[in-house]
């Protein structure tokens, strides 16, 4: 093969798809709980994404894309977009096209020319609660982070386990999502689910604490507070022209505990099949790495 260096990316849309991969690949977040764990998985990539991702990207000559859309989260700029590489983009609507594709995998079995580095680093107290929160998680539990950077955070850093599954609304990135979406899952599966949500987003959809307890869901709740809109105050932050627009940003909400008392469920950070929720609150929620608009990923 004249190719030295080939990548591929592999998307949601390749989920139903059983592929024997075996060269260097990064995966997208919307699938993320299906290859975390691969010998060949090199990690995430795009603005929120892991800086070896993106720098095998820069490196890489022949660039494959399989069932993802690369939509703005993956790829900023087009014109940046691993401009040395050679790329072939594959849709899933022409099965045949993919089925070629398939074929040739094998054929490209892959120089081991790339290592995989931890994905994500950063050393914050927030960041820090993640890592203990997935350790402690089964290797059957759903986990639904809602929006924000408390979503973003639980994307970048969750430690995989084999079986479980990790989802959210993706870049329709709808706040309120997670707890209607835990209910939904939890009553498809049978199955215990984690639901991380930022303040705001829990003020979305309060109302479906009700349902989860009178329907005695197996869904552990953590609400993590950090006073309000932290994604808008970080964006605002990094897009200089919006410098102190974020007053609507920063409220409070009311107590997670009282809120537990109102809608009888239990209060604890411990995982169990009872329905629970707990408040946790972080000065700083920075999303880290996150791209900066108009430099280089
Ligand atoms: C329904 C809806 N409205 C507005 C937005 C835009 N938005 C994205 S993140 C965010 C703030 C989320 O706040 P919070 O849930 O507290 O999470 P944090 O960023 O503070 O962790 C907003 C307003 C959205 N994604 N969905
Ligand atoms: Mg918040």
């Amino acid at each position: 093969m004249k190719y030295k260096k080939p990548l591929l990316i592999v998307g949601n849309g390749a989920r139903d798809m059983d592929l024997d991969i075996q060269m260097p690949f990064l995966y997208t977040w919307g699938i993320k709980d299906k290859y975390f764990n691969h010998k060949w998985a090199k990690g995430d990539f795009g603005i929120t994404g892991s800086p070896n991702g993106n720098k095998l990207i820069k490196e890489a000559d022949y660039i494959i894309m399989i069932g993802t859309r690369m939509d703005t989260h993956q790829v900023p700029d087009w014109d940046k977009f691993a401009p040395q590489a050679y790329k072939e983009a594959y849709c899933l609507e022409f099965p045949h096209k993919v089925d070629k594709m398939l074929v040739r995998i094998p054929e490209l079995k892959g120089p081991a020319w790339c290592k995989r580095s931890l994905e994500n680093k950063t050393d914050t107290p927030i960041y820090r609660w993640v890592d203990k929160l997935s350790k402690q998680a089964d290797k059957d539990d759903i986990i639904i982070p809602d929006m924000g950077q408390t979503g973003c955070i639980v994307f970048q850093r969750w430690g995989l386990k084999e079986g479980q599954r990790l989802f959210n609304g993706m870049n329709h990135s709808p706040m309120g999502y997670s707890l209607p979406g835990a209910i939904g899952a939890t009553l498809a599966t049978g199955r215990r689910v984690i639901s991380i949500v930022g303040d705001g987003s829990l003020m979305m959809n309060v109302q479906d604490l009700q349902t989860i307890s009178e329907l005695n869901l197996p869904i552990n709740i953590f609400v993590v507070k950090n006073g309000g809109y932290g994604m808008i105050k970080q964006t605002q932050k990094d897009w200089k022209e919006f410098l102190d627009q974020g007053v609507a940003c920063n409220f409070k909400v009311p107590s997670i505990k009282k809120l537990a008392k109102a809608f009888n469920l239990k209060y604890t950070n411990k995982l169990s099949n009872e329905p629970s929720i707990y408040g946790v609150t972080f000065e700083d929620t920075t999303i880290s790495p996150k791209w900066k608009y108009g430099n280089e990923l």
